[in-house]
């Protein structure tokens, strides 16, 4: 495999996005309306080279309800999953929710 696609899987707010920034440098929130209410609407996408010359790509995808469709489209090309839990909320609707997604569309540990 010479590409990875990792995906951001987890609950609105809990720093998906902002960790995708820290690890990339770029912000995936490009929507005006996603800079507004800060939060993300659309799929993000973003990537790295790793070390051994593969490329990892990213997709981040919302937490809000209202855009599961997106976290589904998103999560449907994803090879593994980041699920973000914030520490100081926890578990949420939205995590046990992309976490069943990501376990319906058979994304589950593999050898990179
Ligand atoms: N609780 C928590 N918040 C953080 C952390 N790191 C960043 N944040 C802040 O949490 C807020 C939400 O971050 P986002 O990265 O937009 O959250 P998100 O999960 O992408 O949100 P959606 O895409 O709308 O689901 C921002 O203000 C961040 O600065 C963290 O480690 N824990
Ligand atoms: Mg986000």
């Amino acid at each position: 495999m010479d590409s990875i696609v990792v995906g951001t899987a987890g609950h609105i707010d809990h720093g998906k996005t902002a960790l995708v920034k820290a690890l990339t440098g770029h912000d995936t929130d490009t929507l005006a309306e996603e800079k507004k209410r800060g939060i993300s609407i659309n799929l993000g996408f973003t990537g790295f080279q790793l070390p051994n010359g593969r490329t990892l790509g990213i997709v981040d995808v919302p937490g809000h309800e209202k855009f599961i469709k997106n976290m589904l489209a998103g999560a449907t090309g994803i090879d593994a999953a980041m699920i973000i839990i914030a520490a100081n909320e926890g578990i949420m609707p939205q995590t046990r929710e992309h976490i069943d997604i990501l376990s319906y569309l058979g994304i589950q540990k593999k050898n990179f």
